[in-house]
């Protein structure tokens, strides 16, 4: 995308920077201590003597090593490691009829947003291909205050009463003695809680699928997770389950993939997204609502309120309430994606919560944690989470305020500041809590509407497609073949027993054990001391939908090849008419291409122009692309066939069920693969046009291509 589309295009959205940013690049500026002072010398230490000590006056150096010394914050707790993105969100029509919302209240509404995405359990510095849950976290600067919808990708969680947050995190995160593992579920303790809560199950069923691998961010669904509510004018409320449903459709990698990208590219999903936004492909997702009236609550097999269970779409449709586009990368990493603060309290009128007890606990959490992450709070007033409504409080002081109020009073009610800042009335945008009536004992108790574990883990297996399933099977016997202790193991067979017979029967025959000899009850473990245990036992439940096409990752397919990664292998010599014709079709239609050689620098086409190469065969690898194209050539054939990188790239390919383009004299590089000792490879093209690739790669895989696992690379 040139300067000048970008600047078109930023005229026309709404955006944030403009009402907050205090950007600084120093060009054309002397440099200055942090005082506004000029320097002179920023290479030396001042000293004592030309050989002799450095002097404790040196307060230029003082201020830049202190500086420098505090230059990070303490990381997140949970959901270090991520990237942000900036956008709009666009409302598909006026909703007040559910919301009082005002960013869902007008056809074209739009509203500037900020994205982040992250794992969970790695450090900021880890892996973005571990097998783990995405955050899915959007600040909507709206014109009634800041709204975030903080949900993850995936729809459930694995506890059910935030109380057992920080034991669930300090199971999955490295453990205590050795810090190992980094960024994986793969170890003792995790399992070792996971296999005592059974209220786990649906989640870890999830966990455990392709949902948690995927291909990129804007290629995976995002969910609110909890039961919220929508209020609108009149008070009527609706209980509200969020969907973010991915233009692009939802796609992942394979396992062997995941782990070969983490070596390649630990950046790979920040590098797409980073990608996908200067090529101008942005990420889109549309919003969704599934909306239940508030007299139907009590109408399904599950509780609303229990934060392991869906809504079936099946029974609720997801409605389609406006579009998200990411379409400006951050300036600077630290102060938006690293500064940002998000929060499920920060509302809007005309959303409101639930008692789910996750929610609840989240509530706390969130401020709790900005004030030892960005130190103190003020946080509010850092330029990424101001809001672009205007703040009048009596709120003062704190470390690093910001703001300078002036007047008098600071205090409510007041007759100096002329009863000033005043309370807003409903009428005026007014935030009012839903009117629900509660009544009840102080209890701690778990309801046993929250009993049933299993009825839902198993409609999620049992939904899926045969692949997705054998996926299933395999992340389960990788996880619990990487536990040492067989208690833990045996224990996990037995309850996957629950969920399904042949799943715990072939993760059984993985880690060699009889799921016979599996211990059975109790399976909770999680309840109070004084507690009858067979109170907190699960309870059985028969589902009213027995399968729900819409969990598996095959049902959105999405359309086209938008933000999709080819290689093209080539090298001196390469066919210009072949690559030049494929690589304008596939830019078209929001591909990229990037040139693999034998060497870095740039090659000549056999027409002689020049061909900048992205990328020499030392440099990357195909886990990092969706799909290969083997332009013809001969003189480029006559290296690249003899070179075992290049083999090894398509053969790898092959594996992971990627489309394979093969055109001219690129068969002779096809035929020193592994993988061409197949009569009848499926997702191999020879000579075909741009168009069939492009229709393949948008199906993402061939996974019907049964060879591909007996591939040696
Ligand atoms: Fe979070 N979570 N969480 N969480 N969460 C945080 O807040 C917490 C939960 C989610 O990109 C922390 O600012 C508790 C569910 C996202 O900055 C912390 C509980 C869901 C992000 C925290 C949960 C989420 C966080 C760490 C159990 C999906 C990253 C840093 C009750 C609906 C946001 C921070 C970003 C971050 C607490 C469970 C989503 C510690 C106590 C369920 C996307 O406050």
């Amino acid at each position: 995308m040139t300067e000048k589309e970008k600047a078109e295009r930023n005229a026309e959205n709404p955006k944030t920077d403009d009402l907050y940013m205090n950007t600084e690049d120093g060009s054309g500026e002397a440099m200055t201590t942090n005082q506004g002072m000029r320097i002179n010398d920023d290479q030396n230490s001042l000293l004592a003597g030309e050989r002799g000590p450095t002097l404790m006056e040196d307060f230029h150096f003082r201020e830049k090593m202190t500086h420098f010394d505090h230059e990070r914050i303490p990381e997140r707790i949970v959901h270090a490691r991520g990237a942000g993105a900036h956008g709009y969100f666009e409302s598909y029509g006026d909703f007040s009829e559910f919301t009082q919302a005002g960013f869902l209240s007008e056809k074209g509404k739009k509203t500037p947003v900020f994205t982040r995405f992250s794992t969970v359990a790695g450090f900021k510095g880890s892996t973005d291909l571990a097998r783990d849950v995405r955050g899915f976290a959007v600040k909507f600067y709206t014109e009634e205050g800041n709204y975030d919808l903080v949900g993850n990708n995936i729809p459930v969680f694995f506890i059910q009463d935030a109380m057992k947050f920080p034991d669930l995190i300090h199971a999955v995160k490295p453990e205590q003695h050795n810090e190992i593992p980094q960024a994986a579920s793969a170890h003792d303790t995790f399992w070792d809680f996971i296999s005592l809560m059974p209220e786990s199950m649906h989640m870890i069923m999830w966990v455990m699928s392709d949902r948690a691998l995927p291909r990129s961010f804007s290629m995976m669904e995002g969910f609110g997770v909890h039961t919220f509510r929508f209020i609108n004018k009149k008070n009527e409320s609706f209980f509200v389950k969020f969907h973010w449903k991915p233009v692009a459709g939802t796609h992942s990698v394979t396992w062997d993939e995941a782990q070969k990208i983490s070596g390649q590219d630990p950046d790979f999903h920040r590098r797409d997204l980073w990608n996908a936004i200067e090529s101008g492909n942005f990420p889109e997702w549309e919003l969704g609502v599934q909306l239940v009236p508030e007299q139907d609550e009590h109408k399904f097999d599950f509780d609303l309120l229990d934060a392991t269970k869906i809504i079936p779409e099946e029974l609720v449709p997801v409605k389609l309430v406006g579009k998200l586009v990411l379409d400006r990368n951050p300036t600077n990493f630290f102060a938006e994606t690293e500064q940002i603060a998000f929060h499920p309290g920060h509302l809007v009128p005309g959303i409101d919560f639930t008692n789910d007890p996750l929610l609840q606990g989240r509530l706390f959490s969130y401020t709790d944690t900005q004030l030892s992450r960005l130190g103190g709070p003020n946080f509010a007033e850092i330029p990424i989470n101001r809001p672009i409504a205007p703040v009048h409080n009596n709120q003062r002081g704190g470390h690093m305020r910001q703001t300078i109020n002036t007047g008098q009073s600071s205090y409510h009610p007041n007759n100096i500041g002329g009863g000033c800042p005043f309370q807003a009335k409903m009428s005026e945008g007014g935030f009012v809590s839903h009117h629900e009536k509660i009544e009840g004992h102080k209890i701690r108790k778990r309801s046993r509407s929250f009993m049933d574990h299993f009825s839902q883990a198993k409609l999620f297996f049992e939904s899926q497609t045969e692949m997705e399933q054998d996926h299933i099977i395999s992340a389960l016997r990788f996880e619990l073949g990487k536990v040492k202790s067989e208690e833990i193991r045996e224990r996990m067979v037995g309850m996957l027993m629950y969920i399904n017979n042949e799943l715990a029967k072939a993760v059984a025959e993985g880690l060699g054990i009889n799921p016979i000899n599996t211990p059975k009850e109790p399976l909770n473990h999680s309840f109070p001391a004084d507690a009858d245990p067979k109170d907190y036992q699960p309870i059985d439940v028969s589902p009213s939908v027995e399968k729900s096409p819409a969990l598996s990752l095959m049902a959105r397919p999405g359309k086209g090849i938008k933000g999709r990664m080819i290689a093209a292998l080539a090298n001196d010599g390469v066919d210009a008419e072949s690559f030049e014709g494929f690589k304008n079709a596939i830019e078209k239609e929001g591909g990229q291409v990037k040139i693999i050689s034998a060497h870095a620098g740039s090659i000549a086409d056999s027409n002689g122009s020049a061909i900048k190469v992205d990328h020499s065969l030392l440099t990357t690898s195909s886990v990092l692309f969706d799909a290969v194209f083997i332009p013809g050539g001969a003189k480029s054939m006559e290296t690249l066939h003899k070179n075992p990188d290049a083999i090894r790239f398509v053969d790898e390919a092959y594996k992971h069920y990627k489309y394979i383009a093969v055109n001219g004299g690129g068969e002779q590089l096809w035929d020193m693969t592994y993988a061409s000792k197949n009569a009848n490879p499926k997702g191999v093209l020879f000579d075909q046009n741009a168009a069939a690739f492009i229709e393949g790669v948008a199906q993402h895989r061939i996974w019907e291509r049964e060879d591909a696992t007996r591939i040696p690379v």
